[in-house]
């Protein structure tokens, strides 16, 4: 159910996307903070984590990519959502960065060293459910 509603949020994404690129086509004055905000993507993606501190741990791994607008964890959904420059990274990227604060994404597993280092509070279970 999640993954129906997760791919039509995709959807919903690309289609508002490609929209954006047919109202840029059609208005060749474009400026360039316009094509500044057609590179920049926003996505969700789970991250496990309990706390106030796994909040400010994450996000500040997902802010040091060079390219990232905005990251914002949600603590009770397990869930970040991120704007990023296109251009500059990829969603890889912020995966991996956020592996190596310690924290599991959906897509790889947090660092063990980092993850030991991690405040008692800060060590989730590694069988939590993410993007609740
Ligand atoms: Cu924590």
């Amino acid at each position: 159910m999640k993954k129906v509603i997760l791919s039509m949020v995709v959807i919903i994404a690309i289609v508002f996307t490609s929209c954006k690129n047919e109202a840029k086509k059609e208005s060749n004055s474009a400026t360039t903070t316009m094509s500044k905000e057609m590179a920049m993507k926003d996505i969700s993606f789970g991250v496990r984590g309990n706390c106030g501190m796994c909040k400010r741990t994450i996000e500040k791994a997902a802010n040091s990519v060079e390219g990232i607008a905005n990251a914002n964890w949600d603590k009770d959904k397990k869930l970040i959502k991120v704007s990023f420059d296109e251009g500059k990274t990829d969603v890889m990227s912020i995966h991996k960065a956020i592996a190596a604060s310690g924290y599991d994404t959906e897509k790889v597993n947090g660092d063990l060293d980092a993850y030991e280092g991690l405040p008692g509070c800060c060590k989730y279970d590694h069988s939590m459910e993410m993007n609740q």
